[in-house]
């Protein structure tokens, strides 16, 4: 599985480099390219924004550079995924149905947003983490990555994706989980736990 995120703070993903995701990514299982929106940006001054017409607060990010910046990491097989508050919110079944694909293009906007007319030309769907908003797509796009990632196979083990909340049809809810010792703080592991030690 590759990712491909256009962002204009690709220092933010340095985070996937550790942990389950950092092996992943070392390991070749997966691919996280980011690419920075501002090196597509024709003018002197870098500029990637501009006031929205029809006034209101804020900047707009221009369609030419986010266009460019596609055009650079596009592929045949790519879907492209907008992350706003206005998207269709994640769900562990949309999560497992995008790990099916081949490769992903993660779309960051940051300020009051994106021009839509490049939206409308590029995007093949919008997704939302949850009913708050950002300051930027970045954080909603790592967890899209590594709720995804944990679905390659390699990434984690089997087990872990079977025996995990929501995977199976019941969506059945994890239960609480311990390990040594077998007294902390007055509080002791429950007894039926304790002969089945793996
Ligand atoms: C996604 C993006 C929240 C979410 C986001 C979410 C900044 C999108 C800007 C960025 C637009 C304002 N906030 N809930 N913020 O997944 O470019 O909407």
């Amino acid at each position: 599985m590759k990712f491909s995120v256009l962002t204009l703070f690709p220092e933010m993903f340095e985070m996937l480099n550790s942990s389950i995701i950092g092996r992943a990514k070392e390991n070749g299982i997966i691919e996280i390219e980011t690419i920075n929106i501002r090196d597509f940006s024709k003018n002197k001054h870098k500029k990637v924004d501009d006031t929205p017409y029809g006034g209101g607060a804020g900047m707009v990010m221009m369609p030419d550079v986010v266009y460019e910046a596609y055009q650079a990491v596009k592929t045949d097989n790519a879907k492209v995924i907008y992350l706003s508050p206005q998207g269709k919110t994640l769900t562990q079944g949309k999560v497992r149905e995008l790990s099916k694909e081949k490769h992903l293009i993660l779309l960051c906007g940051h300020y009051e947003g994106i021009d839509q007319r490049v939206l409308d030309e590029i995007v093949d769907e919008e997704i939302s983490i949850g009913d708050y908003v950002l300051t930027g797509g970045e954080l909603p796009s790592m967890v899209l990555i590594d709720s995804v990632s944990r679905y390659i196979d390699g990434v984690i083990s089997k087990e872990s994706i079977e025996e995990e909340s929501f995977s199976n049809e019941q969506s059945l809810l994890e239960y609480p989980q311990y390990t040594r010792p077998e007294e902390f703080h007055g509080m002791k592991v429950p007894e039926v736990l304790l002969s089945r030690t793996s």
